[in-house]
């Protein structure tokens, strides 16, 4: 019977954007999740260089309302509480604090929402673990800097985690300084905020705009050192083995760098303080020249962070030419592997390879690891009498936290675990409600219709369950 420690922080995880709602209350400005439509525009407006950030009425935007959770959030709270969290990943929208993102002084109004919302997370006993930066930034800072290709973000992005960390030391330990930071190299509009013109080289801003924001990360991470020694930071990257497709060496060559470029990138520059040596290769053949302010390479040296975490969906597969099936609806391409089955958006489902890449990550870094975001997006069916059966998340999830199991009997530090999208919240990549991932079910749709009632799913009890037992119940 395998069980983790009493310390272990068990828990669910969220973004602000994608759950909040209230998108023009208490002073918020506009973000750019607000201006990402919802259904089948969503992926193709991702991955659109040319955007122009603004509101169309042909198009409906779920962000605006999400699931209300600026008017839930005690109820939400219970919720989480009566399933026995010991921690809840929330993010900070950076628009509530500085509605354009670049003013002097915070706004009083936003500050005090969160101050509500963590200190009821207090008062339950829960630990508030807080993404400053989650897929989102002041739509402002978009259109008129380019996001995040202009410096001036540098000295935003640090005001505002000042902001943070004086309002709630003491309450916060534990930040993560921006979601999926390695998300920018498969999807920068979304990570960065820059709409890159035809004439504009993708790889040269994207890695530019990486940069500042690798420094801004440092720079937050040294604030907090100053604010309050005993605050945790950690970064947070999506993470994934790379397998090669077949034995041919070209295969493996190609998946090993994949691999590298994936998780070793921005994995090194957090927590070794330096980039990797491989990254002067890439940097050269793809024509790529990074501005760098002279004391850039010793603010990332010098201001590390104290761990490691990861959202972990899916492994990938990679072979050196593409000639077949791509792996659909997986946002990291790679080619289908043929031993695993995939969910109803193509997201290949493997928990081995959470055991392999938290191997492979404690192996490289030897700081502890914290999964912060793990899930099966599904649709759910609710019966007559009101129950929603969704064994087919608990196995998911059941086999991935056996992964993690395995991982920490190999020897790996694992912090804690927080399961995706805790509660129904809006799809990040395809703007829907019905790619549903909670063990709360909340009665809202597609089409815009529905109560926001929220109904325990089966898995809630049997999340419940794996809590009390320390995992034993596994
Ligand atoms: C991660 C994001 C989350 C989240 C999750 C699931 O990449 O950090 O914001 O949404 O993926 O993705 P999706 O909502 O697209 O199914």
């Amino acid at each position: 019977m395998k069980q983790v420690s009493s310390e272990f922080l068990w828990g669910g995880a969220t973004a602000a954007n994608q759950l909040e709602g209230g998108y023009q209350e208490g002073g918020k400005g506009l973000s750019i999740a607000d201006v990402m439509p919802g259904g089948k525009h969503r992926m193709k407006i991702i991955h659109d260089p040319t955007f122009d950030f603004e509101l169309h009425d042909e198009y409906s935007y779920p962000n605006h309302e999400g699931i209300d959770f600026y008017h839930r959030y005690k109820e939400d709270i219970a919720l989480f509480k009566e399933m026995g969290f010991k921690t809840f990943r929330m993010s900070i929208a950076w628009s509530r604090i500085f509605p354009k993102g670049d003013e002097m002084e915070p706004n009083e109004e936003g500050l005090q929402f969160y101050d509500r919302v963590i200190d009821e997370l207090v008062a339950q006993g829960i630990e508030p673990l807080v993404t400053i930066s989650h897929y989102e930034m002041p739509l402002h800072l978009a259109k008129q800097y380019g996001g995040w290709r202009d410096r001036r973000l540098v000295t935003y992005f640090e005001r505002y985690s000042r902001v943070l960390f004086e309002r709630y030391q003491g309450k916060v330990k534990y930040w993560l300084t921006f979601n999926e930071i390695n998300g920018a190299q498969f999807m920068p509009m979304l990570s960065l905020g820059i709409a890159i013109r035809e004439e504009e080289n993708t790889l040269q801003l994207t890695y530019q705009g990486l940069h500042h924001q690798l420094v801004a990360s440092a720079l937050a991470t040294k604030a907090a050192r100053e604010i309050d020694p005993s605050m945790q930071i950690g970064c947070m990257l999506i993470a994934a083995p790379v397998y090669p497709y077949s034995s041919n060496p070209d295969d493996v060559w190609y998946a090993h760098d994949a691999e590298r470029m994936m998780n070793f990138f921005c994995g090194d520059v957090h927590v070794r303080g330096k980039y990797p040596n491989f990254a002067k290769r890439f940097f050269q053949e793809n024509g790529i020249e990074l501005e760098m302010e002279d004391s850039d390479l010793e603010i990332l040296k010098e201001n590390t962070v104290d761990f490691f975490s990861l959202s972990y969906y899916m492994s990938r597969t990679e072979k050196a030419e593409k000639n077949q099936d791509e792996s659909e609806g997986n946002i990291m391409s790679g080619v289908k592997n043929p031993y695993l089955q995939a969910s109803d958006w193509g997201w290949e489902i493997d928990p081995t390879g959470l055991r392999v890449i938290l191997n492979k990550l404690y192996e490289r870094y030897e700081v502890p690891l914290f999964i912060v975001e793990n899930g099966l997006g599904a649709y759910d069916k609710v019966e007559s009498d009101g129950t929603i059966h969704d064994h087919y998340r608990i196995d998911y999830l059941r086999d991935h936290l056996k992964g993690m199991m395995d991982a920490i009997e190999d020897g790996v530090e694992v912090m804690g675990y927080t399961s995706w999208g805790c509660i129904d919240l809006v799809s990040a990549s395809t703007g829907e409600y019905s790619k549903r991932y909670g063990f709360i079910y909340v009665d809202r749709h597609d089409d815009s219709t529905g109560t926001l009632e929220r109904k325990r799913k089966e898995s809630f009890f049997w999340y419940q369950e794996v809590i009390r037992s320390q995992g034993a119940s596994l």
